[in-house]
């Protein structure tokens, strides 16, 4: 009897040390990763601007969602081509990418396959590793990069797909059912599934405490980093969004923020919004989402011609009064941002090629024009120190190509920065767009003045 009891007392001291022993090791380890970040290079915000290393920091950059799926080593990777397009990114003067951390796996045709996740908790470690590729050659490149958490659309499975694994219903497509003020809903109905939350604070923590298989970085102290983003475009909910979901949109946005904080409390934390049109219009919405402590900038996108302001077959008919109220919607927003006292990215813009055409050697015409314009809006308010810190165009399709004579995506084929949601070649700028990336790269140049 006595043998047995001292047996157990052992045994409960034993258990006892090495509990402690991994708990100082966990606590050792967190504190060694503080240490390690190399502060001064973090992009951090200074009142209604960013900084890094000292100096000024305004965002030259593009979409690139697909970015972390080229640095996989599997099929849908492509190093080489990762390669060049980093190169004629950096050619271009763009500075920072925004690219999609995580997707979720879905049967619907518009969603991009495979996906990093394969169900709750079930990750695709060779996506991962794209992921960790792709920050070390931003790295050597000297490149920031926006990273996103999860999706309110359904190209990348996102809230929705996070709601069919939470209740077993099958994913609706929007694009199939045409009911978008359904998909709006369910995919809100993201915010108040407790289940769906603690998921998905399982994935933000599994991918920010990811240490990087290919230069041995932890992530929270890679300055190659600039954000985490919440999701692609949340919204509080469809059109007949109530008060209540409201304000469940903005306890989400707090709560998750502050979790990020305490997981990474170096790197810039973002919604991802689209401004009001992402707000069901009301400003106050928008304002109470981003004042949030934890919330370090704002962000905004502007959709001239999905939000009906201008008709893409019939551009000459409607461009004077959908570019007025593009220009507005540009200027109102570093307004907002002021009030608040915070720096704002245009993270989205852009626009068809001429007449709706997908076709690679349609012209651009008009396209040029409206990025010539915004480029113009956005130059004034930066050069006067208003808090419009940089923008990222939508989007780079670089050397992909379709050969797709409906132009819809499918699996195996190239990535491109229209996602599979979308017609292949709509608003992605291709490298043989000569005359866009004439406009983007003197931007671009006039940008890198002020980063000094
Ligand atoms: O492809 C779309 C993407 O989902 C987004 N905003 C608009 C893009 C173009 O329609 O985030």
């Amino acid at each position: 009897m006595k043998k047995i009891k001292y047996m157990r007392l052992w045994a409960t001291l034993l258990t006892f040390c090495l509990s402690s022993a991994v708990i100082a090791a966990d606590q050792k380890n967190v504190v060694d990763q503080k240490k390690a970040a190399p502060q001064q290079d973090f992009v951090k915000v200074n009142g209604t601007r960013f900084e890094k290393s000292g100096k000024p920091y305004y965002i030259a950059g593009t979409n690139m969602w697909y970015a972390s799926y080229l640095g996989a080593t599997t099929k849908v990777g492509n190093r080489t081509r990762l390669a060049k397009e980093l190169d004629n990114l950096k050619a271009l003067g763009v500075n920072n990418l925004r690219v999609l951390a995580v997707s979720e796996k879905s049967d619907i045709n518009s969603v991009v396959k495979p996906a990093t996740t394969n169900g709750f908790g079930n990750y695709d470690e060779e996506l991962l590793k794209g992921l960790d590729y792709l920050l070390a050659e931003l790295a050597k490149r000297d490149m920031t990069v926006v990273l996103y958490l999860n999706n309110y659309w359904q190209w990348s499975g996102g809230m929705s797909q996070y709601m069919s694994w939470v209740d077993g219903k099958p994913m609706q497509d929007p694009n199939v059912t045409k009911d978008w003020e359904g998909f709006m809903a369910r995919s809100a109905s993201f915010y108040q599934s407790e289940k769906a939350q603690e998921e998905f604070r399982k994935t933000v923590k599994k991918i920010i405490t990811r240490v990087n298989t290919v230069n041995g970085k932890a992530y929270t102290s890679d300055a190659t980093i600039m954000s985490w983003q919440l999701a692609n475009e949340p919204r509080p909910g469809n059109n007949s969004t109530t008060d209540k979901e409201k304000k469940i949109y903005v306890d989400w946005i707090n709560g998750i923020t502050a979790y990020i904080k305490e997981l990474d409390p170096h790197h810039l934390v973002s919604t991802g919004s689209e401004g009001l049109m992402g707000s069901v219009r009301d400003e106050k919405l928008f304002i109470d989402a981003h004042s949030g402590k934890h919330v370090d900038y704002l962000t905004y996108h502007m959709w001239i011609r999905n939000w009906g302001w201008i008709d893409k077959t019939n551009f000459a008919g409607t461009w004077d009064a959908g570019w007025a109220k593009g220009k507005e919607y540009l200027t109102s927003h570093i307004a907002i941002a002021k009030i608040i006292g915070k720096p704002i990215v245009l993270e989205e813009f852009g626009l068809d090629r001429d007449g709706g055409a997908y076709d690679i050697k349609s012209a651009t015409k008009v396209r040029d024009q409206f990025y010539t314009q915004v480029f113009e809006v956005l130059w004034t308010p930066m050069q006067q120190g208003e808090p419009i810190a940089g923008y990222n165009f939508w989007a780079w399709n670089g050397s992909a190509r379709t050969a797709r004579p409906n132009y819809w995506w499918q699996e195996g084929d190239d990535l491109m920065g229209d996602p599979p949601q979308e017609e292949q070649g709509m608003y992605g700028i291709y490298d043989s767009d000569a005359s866009t990336i004439a406009i983007i790269k003197a931007f671009n140049t006039k940008i890198q003045s002020l980063n000094k």
